[in-house]
């Protein structure tokens, strides 16, 4: 594979993408995008199985070792992430049109599959929290910033469960460092930039999904989800890739197994596939 930073514009065609040029340049700019019907009714069925499966799988939901022990439980029930290797029949991550838009908006010649998997919170009886301003970068270990994570409707979800709220530019602050999600926010993120770093960015936005909506957020963008203030859990599906020129950095991240990737290289294949 070639080390190109960049695939240029031209490269692109209206019938290779499912991104059109508007839609790409509006993602640069924003850092964030929404997809209405990203996931048809058969890939729903899908995903709805294996958010189940991790979900119960999930020891912090039950048993000796509670997910009340989390200090961050009532941010999220589960965050697990499902090994590559486990996803590929459940065909969403390694989806070739979905890896394909990451691609197109990244703007790199290839795309890794870095994490997939359910992103669950709580419904208001169990203390639903809100989901704290935070960068995606400075939590991952990645050497540069293209990458992107697919945030996926599973059930509807209307602005009362918490869906992804974005602050529009936020990506061109670059990073503002690693945020301790156990807190709540305490005051307008906004106003923790500098006067100039704010002039980059709009106002916050949020809207509520469909079950097969996806949003679509750059690495580096602040982002944020509201309480759950309804009584049932909200249930999404994250898909995180990046370009296939990422070098690992070593930073923790809980999401690397130990020993397995070398600093200073490229995401081994094997484990992160090179979907497009
Ligand atoms: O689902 C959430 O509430 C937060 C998810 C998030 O921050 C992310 O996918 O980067």
């Amino acid at each position: 594979m070639q080390n190109v930073l960049r695939k240029p514009d031209e490269a692109f065609t209206q019938s290779d993408s499912l991104v059109n040029r508007d839609q790409i340049s509006k993602f640069r700019r924003e850092g964030w995008m929404k997809i209405d019907g990203l996931l048809g009714s058969e890939a729903l069925v899908r995903v709805r199985g294996a958010l189940k499966a991790a979900v119960e799988a999930d020891s912090r939901f039950a048993g000796e070792k509670s997910y009340r022990d989390d200090p961050r439980f009532r941010q999220m029930y589960s965050n697990l992430r499902v090994p590559a290797a486990q996803s590929r029949d459940l065909n969403i991550g390694w989806d070739p049109r979905i890896a394909g838009i990451a691609r197109d908006l990244l703007g790199v010649p290839h795309v890794q599959l870095f994490t997939e998997g359910p992103l669950v919170k709580p419904p208001a009886q169990a203390g639903s929290r809100m989901t704290r301003w935070h960068q995606d970068l400075p939590l991952q270990p990645f050497d540069r910033k293209d990458a992107l994570t697919v945030w996926i409707a599973v059930e509807d979800v209307p602005l009362e469960q918490g869906p992804l709220a974005f602050l529009p530019g936020s990506h061109r602050v670059g990073p503002i460092g690693r945020r301790d999600m156990r807190f709540d926010e305490e005051a307008d993120i906004t106003t923790q930039l500098t006067p100039e770093d704010a002039e980059l960015v709009g106002k916050p936005v949020c809207q509520a999904l469909k079950a097969g909506d996806a949003t679509i957020h750059s690495t580096l963008v602040l982002h944020s989800a509201g309480r759950n203030t309804t009584d049932r859990p909200r249930y999404a599906w994250a898909v995180t890739y990046m370009s296939a020129d990422t070098l690992y950095t070593g930073a923790s991240s809980g999401t690397v197994e130990s020993g397995t990737l070398k600093i200073n290289e490229r995401f081994d294949p094997e484990l992160y596939p090179i979907i497009v």
